[in-house]
């Protein structure tokens, strides 16, 4: 609900800016051209940079936007229906509701906290990160995912949330589909 609101309040705000954006560029004129020969060059080279960042920096950002440890680049909907785990974060602990999943099978974990803001993320065995959402008192915020390895996975804390924070871990398996 609050996440609505304030979502729509970003897009009147960003509807707002883009119209101003529309305004300058329909009331400006076309460019001047009769530039000295050293600025000539200087926008040229300054145009090459341009493309060469976006070729250095862009490129590379593109390919690799789907590994970000949530699914909002790719949504898990394939494989039939989500197997729901309610995880609330306690000082300092987690409580999942399931303890094992199924492998390719999309999972909605339904993250809550019951006192402070908590961040509930996922390693993998090699403590790699798989998916992250924050744990807020008062909100239940989804996070999505198809796990496709099976193994012992855990989840730690990733907001500081006093002093028993590193000891805030809970674990699952997803195990071979049956
Ligand atoms: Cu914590």
């Amino acid at each position: 609900m609050l996440q609505d609101i304030v979502w729509i309040i970003s897009l009147v705000l960003m509807a707002v800016v883009g119209l101003g954006w529309g305004f300058v560029l329909l009331n400006s004129g076309a460019r001047e051209e009769n530039y000295a020969p050293l600025q000539q060059r200087a926008y040229r080279l300054r145009a090459r940079l341009f493309w060469g960042l976006v070729a250095v920096f862009g490129v590379p950002m593109v390919l690799t936007l789907s590994d970000l440890p949530y699914d909002a680049v790719r949504p898990a909907q394939a494989g039939g229906e989500a197997q729901v785990v309610d995880a609330t974060g306690y000082m300092w602990r987690w409580e999942l509701s399931e303890e094992r999943i199924e492998a390719g099978r999309p999972v909605e974990f339904r993250v809550r906290s019951a006192d402070i803001n908590h961040g509930f993320a996922i390693y993998d065995e090699e403590l790699k990160i798989v998916a992250q959402v924050q744990a807020m008192p008062g909100l239940t915020n989804t996070l999505r995912h198809t796990f496709t390895r099976p193994g012992t996975y855990r989840v730690l804390c990733l907001e500081y949330c006093g002093l028993g924070h590193h000891n805030m871990f809970a674990e699952f398996t997803v195990e071979e589909r049956s």
